[in-house]
C-alpha cells in the first residue's frame, strides 16, 4: 500500500494518485504541533518537512520527484506526455516551475507574512521571493494565452504542480490572480479527482474553506 505522509504539498501527490486511480493511504503529519513530537515521521524524513512517500521498500521526499516516481512506476498515464511528444518539453518545464519557480519562493513569502515575529515580517528576502514568484508567473500567463493547460490542450501533472502553487499563493501569500489564471484554476479544480483529493486532505479542505469564508466576509468573492 502506498502511504503519503503529510498534506501541504502532499496534496499534489494525493491529487495525482486520485487521477491515476491508485490505492493509497494518507498519514497526517502535524507540523504546527511540532514534528519533533513525531519520531515515527522523523525516522522517515529526518529533515522533518512534508510530504514523504513510502511504497514498499521505497521511501522518498520532494513532491515533484514523488509525482515523477509514481508516473514512471505506475504509468503510462495521459497525465504525462511521452518524451517523443512535442508537448514534453513544456510539460517538464511547468511540472518543475510549479515548485522551483512558484511554490518554493512563495513559501518564504508565506512564512514571513504569517509566522515571522511582527518586526521581521517586512524583510528583503520575502520581498525578493515575491518578486521571483511574480516573474515566474509571467511564464504561466503567457502559456495560458496560448493553450488551456500548461502543456497544451490536455490536463497533465504539470497542471497539478502549478495549480497547487497558485492556490497556495492565493490562500496564504496575499496574491490576487488575474482573470486568465483564475479561470485556469477554476478549470483544473473542477476535476473530480481534485474534489476527491480535497475530501481526503481534511486539513487542506478546512483551511481552504476558512480562507474562502474570511474573504467573503471582507466583501470578496
Ligand atoms: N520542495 C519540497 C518542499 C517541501 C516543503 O517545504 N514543505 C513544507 C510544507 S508544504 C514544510 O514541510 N515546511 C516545513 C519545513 O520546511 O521545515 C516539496 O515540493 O516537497
Amino acid at each position: 500500500m502506498i502511504t503519503v505522509f503529510g498534506e501541504g504539498r502532499g496534496f499534489r501527490v494525493v491529487w495525482l494518485l486520485e487521477e491515476m486511480g491508485l490505492p493509497y493511504q494518507l498519514r497526517p503529519v502535524d507540523l504546527l504541533a511540532g514534528v519533533e513530537n513525531d519520531p515515527e515521521y522523523l525516522a522517515i524524513n529526518p529533515a522533518g518537512f512534508i510530504p514523504a512517500l513510502r511504497d514498499g521498500d521505497v521511501t522518498m521526499v520532494e513532491s515533484i520527484a514523488i509525482m515523477e516516481y509514481l508516473i514512471s512506476r505506475y504509468g503510462p498515464t495521459p497525465l504525462a506526455p511521452p518524451p517523443d511528444e512535442p508537448t514534453f518539453g513544456l510539460y517538464q518545464q511547468f511540472l518543475h516551475l510549479g515548485e522551483a519557480g512558484l511554490a518554493c519562493p512563495m513559501y518564504f513569502v508565506v512564512v514571513s507574512r504569517n509566522l515571522a515575529p511582527e518586526a521581521e515580517r517586512q524583510n528583503w528576502g520575502a520581498r525578493k521571493a515575491l518578486e521571483v514568484f511574480n516573474s515566474r508567473l509571467r511564464l504561466v500567463k503567457r502559456q495560458l494565452a496560448r493553450s488551456p493547460y500548461l502543456a497544451g490542450n490536455e490536463f497533465t501533472a504539470a497542471d497539478i504542480s502549478v495549480t497547487y502553487a497558485l492556490e497556495f499563493a492565493q490562500r496564504a501569500g496575499g496574491v490576487d490572480l488575474g482573470t486568465a489564471e483564475q479561470a485556469y484554476v477554476d478549470r483544473t479544480t473542477a476535476r473530480e479527482a481534485y474534489k476527491r483529493a480535497m475530501d481526503v486532505c481534511k486539513g487542506t479542505k478546512a483551511w481552504a474553506e476558512q480562507v474562502a469564508a474570511s474573504r467573503k466576509s471582507r466583501g470578496g468573492v
